[in-house]
């Protein structure tokens, strides 16, 4: 391999690996990846997956690709012998944010499975120019600026030849395909991400150090950005036409590639499963109906097939985020998908009479989820909790109708990017106990269960956490400049921000612990809280609770009676890049959403395989995690889904009830008091102030209390190293349920079935 990078370093550049630079060495090791790719077959079969989604937030690829291809030990090995660290030329690649959070790591993750599996299965998304936004602190408030990724030479390969043409009312566009590859962990085959877009669109239209564009100028902004700010209505048009631009691409492919091989296309649920990734895709249903109709099909016939082709993904209740178009909108964009869509509409109210499952409602609003419901063959939940309440109270009119149709995908995560390539120390010492086959078969993991009371174990266990929170307190010091005492506990919230997931209550809790600090009570070790977390850049109260963070970082870092024992910090950019580094440097997970409101989370799961104790709710996945882990290894605190359920259902709860407690008052009041205001935006601080006390509809309130209490409880037990180490090492034996390879199997036999 030496010779083979030295070689191509040559020819490129007249340079070796003594001499290049990290950006010349990252272009040849990309290569020779890609090289490497092209050699290799796709998955062959029968029957094929399309997983169709607006988001697949793939990460960085170097590392994990040669991981997956067998080459990055050879690689490493080389580079190491020249004193090159490949952490290094990591750092050149840009990472493609072509994701929001959960919904689309999880759609990158089963890729990887998908092809690890060995099963026929390609992605279908869009190529997003720019993807999501790139968060900068500024006057502790976020700002946003775009993020293009799209360099020269980069993974995606356009393919030549392939172009779909796509009617909008206004225009008829014409589009391009680029693929990104997607080899299998050891299985010498490679699976595709088909990313559609237009040649016609113009990064130049981003207003600079922002990501501000023309939001009516389709031809030039179709793929520019990742769901753009829905909170006009400029911005809502163009996510009609990035939905129906990547359904109606998905759609004609699909017909393409079954007539490629010669399939009767109505045999289409034999020859494809499309799963439909939340409601986003679910176009592809009337528009796989419209281009069948154009193929000589029947309306009965088309429906029939597409019915039993499509099953659909549920993965939130939360009632502003399930998707309802207006009529005059879809008119506007896709008026050739209304007649259909009215059709499948009628068909519907003939049969039932509960006018809520109908697809168009009163206000001719057009329920995205009851097409899939009806019209496809499947309906799934993504954590057991989660599958329940969408069964007894979500979707209870639709499991009433559609029994058979409801079951559960309880999510996972791939192992080789949240275990064998961000925390290497751990994966060796693993290998070391248990062999390698948990990299492929994860309940291997298990094993691991024979060292629970081996203190050897225990304290190597102890050591590689230590490493990494040391690897990550120089990242943070690098990347921003900010102290943190390795030596300290690492409490770790990184996910989304959202009222929900209630990072704000453990903003209290910070609150807290300073004002306890400064009446005299010293923790017994210093504690690091990190946050990480990206604000939808047009949710404002998101937005007040990161400056509320950055304030306490601001006042836990300059009050010399407070620093020494307790800091606040927060990673500016929280990424899949970011999260590598974290995670395996985390010691408390922190998973504090709103019993009923997480349908799954996922990054509770990576916490979980890297040795992080969870500290949270009764809240979707948790729960799994509870039960495999019992009592003993996990925290939990606070109201459980069925109490929260009713509160929303007899408005019990109110905020103002609990101001009454003086030392929940306390805390509260503390954010519109003297020491933040210092720091702060009076603006911000008063109207997060506003919301906590007169709405806080996620109820934070409501657990805040015994939220702290249990945290005490964690950072006391914290010192019981022995114990602890314990139960971290029950954690990561536990683990191996949440691989994304279960999670892909089951979807598999239940669902798909591809041989
Ligand atoms: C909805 C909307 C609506 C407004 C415009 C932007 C936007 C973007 C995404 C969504 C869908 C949100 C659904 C979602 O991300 N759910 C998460 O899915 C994860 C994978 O299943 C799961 O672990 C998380 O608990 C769940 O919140």
């Amino acid at each position: 391999m030496e010779g083979k990078i030295n070689e191509l370093l040559g020819r490129k550049f007249g340079k070796n690996l003594d001499n290049c630079t990290n950006e010349e060495l990252f272009d040849c090791l990309m290569e020779i990846t890609k090289q490497e790719m092209e050699g290799r077959p796709s998955v062959q079969g029968d029957k094929k997956l399309y997983y169709i989604s607006a988001e697949f937030l793939i990460g960085k690829l170097l590392s994990n690709n040669m991981i997956n291809l067998g080459i990055y030990g050879q690689i490493n090995d080389a580079l190491k012998k020249h004193g090159r660290e490949i952490a290094d030329i990591e750092e050149i690649e840009l990472e493609p944010s072509l994701g929001n959070g959960g919904l689309g790591r999880l759609a990158a993750c089963f890729l990887d499975s998908i092809a690890t599996l060995n099963l026929p299965g390609d992605g279908i998304g869009l190529n997003y120019h720019d993807g999501l936004f790139k968060q900068e602190f500024r006057d502790n408030l976020q700002h946003e600026v775009s993020n293009p990724w799209i360099t020269k030479d980069s993974w995606l390969e356009k393919r030549e030849g392939v172009s779909f043409t796509v009617p909008f009312r206004k225009y008829t566009v014409h589009s391009v395909m680029y693929d990104i590859d997607v080899p299998g962990y050891e299985t010498g085959t490679v699976n595709r991400l088909h990313l559609f877009d237009l040649d016609s669109v113009d990064d130049n239209i981003v207003k600079s150090d922002s990501i501000d564009f023309d939001k009516t100028d389709i031809m030039k902004n179709l793929t520019l950005f990742l769901y753009p700010d829905d909170s006009d209505d400029a911005g809502r048009q163009l996510r009609i036409y990035q939905q129906y631009f990547m359904v109606s691409n998905g759609a004609q492919l699909i017909i393409k590639e079954m007539k490629d091989k010669g399939y009767d296309l109505h045999d289409m649920d034999k020859h494809v499963a499309i799963q439909i990734n939340d409601t986003h895709p679910s176009m592809v249903i009337p528009e796989l109906i419209r281009l069948l109709q154009l193929e000589g099909f029947t309306m009965d016939e088309a429906i029939d097939v597409v019915t039993k082709t499509c099953a659909y993904t549920n993965h939130t209740i939360l009632a502003e985020a399930l998707e309802t178009w207006p009529m005059s909108y879809m008119e506007e964009v896709v008026p050739h998908l209304l007649p259909i869509i009215r059709e499948l509409d009628n068909r519907v109210r003939h049969k039932y009479s509960d006018s809520s499952v109908y697809i168009i409602d009163n206000d001719n609003r057009v329920h995205m989820a009851h097409m899939d419901i009806h019209y496809g063959h499947s309906v799934n939940g993504v954590a057991a909790l989660h599958t329940k309440i969408l069964e007894d109270s979500e979707l209870n009119n639709f499991y009433k109708i559609y029994p058979e149709k409801f079951n559960n995908k309880t999510n996972g995560i791939t192992f080789r990017r949240w275990l064998v390539h961000c925390n290497p120390l751990l994966t060796n010492e693993i290998e070391k106990l248990i062999g390698p086959g948990f990299k492929k078969d994860a309940m291997k993991l298990e094993d691991l269960g024979r060292y629970l009371d081996d203190e050897a174990v225990l304290t190597e266990l102890d050591n590689i956490k230590k490493q990494n929170k040391k690897t990550l307190a120089d990242y943070f010091k690098k990347k921003q400049g900010l102290d943190i005492d390795p030596e300290s506990i690492f409490d770790v919230q990184v996910k989304r921000l959202h009222e929900y997931k209630r990072q704000q209550m453990n903003c209290l809790y910070a609150i807290w612990k300073y004002l306890d600090i400064k009446a005299g009570n010293k923790p017994k070790r210093p504690i690091t809280m990190i946050f990480g977390a990206k604000a939808a850049p047009a949710y404002i109260i998101a937005k007040d609770i990161i400056h509320l963070i950055l304030c306490l970082q601001q006042l836990t870092a300059s009050d010399p009676d407070v620093a020494p024992y307790f800091r606040v910090v927060m990673a500016e950019n929280y990424n899949v890049t970011y999260a590598g580094k974290i995670i395996p440097a985390a010691e408390i997970s922190e998973q504090i959403s709103l019993a009923s409101k997480e349908a799954s989370g996922t990054s509770n799961m990576k916490f979980m395989l890297n040795g992080a104790i969870t500290l949270g709710t009764m809240d979707g996945a948790n729960v799994e995690i509870h039960d495999l882990v019992g009592k003993d290894n996990i925290y939990i605190f606070g109201k459980d889904a069925d109490t929260v359920v009713n509160l929303y259902a007899t408005s019990g709860y109110h905020p103002s009830d609990y101001m009454k407690d003086p030392e929940i008052a306390r805390l509260v009041d503390f954010i519109t008091g003297p020491e933040m205001k210092k720091i702060g935006k009076e603006e911000n601080l008063e109207r997060l102030h506003h919301e906590l006390i007169s709405k806080d509809w996620f109820m934070t309130l409501l657990d805040v209390k015994d939220y702290i209490e249990t945290k005490e409880k964690v950072y006391s037990d914290y010192e019981d190293r022995k114990a602890w180490n314990r139960k971290a090492l029950v954690n990561i034996s536990k683990a191996g349920f949440f691989s994304s390879d279960r999670t892909i199997e089951q979807y598999n036999n239940d669902i798909w079935h591809l041989r």
